[in-house]
């Protein structure tokens, strides 16, 4: 973490998994819970909005060809082109929850067979997230859901490499990563992560006592 563990700054929240692994749904909804406690921005990456943006959007609809390397920088750069706004909000007391983050760029371009260490690299030095709730859900589950097959990397075969990189300890190892089985109905997911939420803000507040 690139700061110390004041309890006025804001929770920095992460979703990551497969592609229609329910990180909107999900994100979304603690989102709209922690409204009730103060101020919160929800994000996503990749932010199609921006230059950047635009071009990893036309790559990932078919429309330009990249080749993998400058596709996995672009995807890092739109992620460097918010950090500073993510750092400033954090100190001020907004609570971020953010649908995917570094950890999808490493695994998707891992994936695709280049180096691991390589594909981390543009990313360091990013803020840290606070938490990491990953969705994993099985290849036939994501399939089944609705408009799976239109972009890029939705096959079974990349979902599958994907899967496996996500399971890499230097991806995990290092960060508050927390599994969560994605397959079950939304709202009971929801209530996992609601609870494990609640109790990383508790935790904050009775560390706050104790700095008294
Ligand atoms: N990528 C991304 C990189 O290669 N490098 C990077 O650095 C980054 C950041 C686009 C692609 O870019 C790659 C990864 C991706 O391939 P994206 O725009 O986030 O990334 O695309 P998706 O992950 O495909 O986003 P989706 O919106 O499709 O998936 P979500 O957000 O995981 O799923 P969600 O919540 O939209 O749900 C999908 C469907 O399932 C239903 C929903 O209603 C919806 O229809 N659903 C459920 N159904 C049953 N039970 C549940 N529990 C459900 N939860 C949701
Ligand atoms: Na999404």
């Amino acid at each position: 973490p690139v700061w110390g563990a004041g309890a006025s700054r804001g929770l920095f929240l992460v979703f990551e998994g497969l592609d229609r692994s329910g990180k909107s749904t999900q994100s979304r909804k603690i989102a709209s819970h922690l409204e009730k406690a103060g101020p919160v921005k929800w994000m996503c990456f990749p932010n199609r909005k921006t230059p950047i943006g635009n071009a990893i959007d036309l790559y990932l609809r078919r429309q330009l060809e990249l080749p993998d390397e400058a596709v996995h920088r672009l995807f890092s750069a739109n992620r460097w082109e918010m950090a500073q706004g993510i750092v400033e909000d954090l100190r001020a007391g907004t609570t971020i929850v953010c649908d995917r983050y570094a950890f999808s760029g490493v695994a998707y371009s891992a994936a695709k067979g280049l180096d691991f260490a390589w594909c981390q690299a543009p990313d360091r030095g990013l803020p840290c997230p606070d938490g990491i709730f990953f969705l994993h859900i099985d290849e036939k589950v994501g399939a089944a859901r609705s408009n799976f097959g239109d972009e890029r990397y939705e096959n079974a075969a990349m979902q599958a490499s994907v899967r496996a990189q996500f399971k890499d300890q230097r991806l995990r190892g290092s960060v508050n990563w927390r599994d969560v089985d994605g397959a079950r109905d939304a709202e009971v997911i929801h209530a996992e992560i609601r609870d494990a939420v609640d109790g990383m803000l508790e935790e904050r507040r009775l560390h706050a006592v104790e700095q008294l």
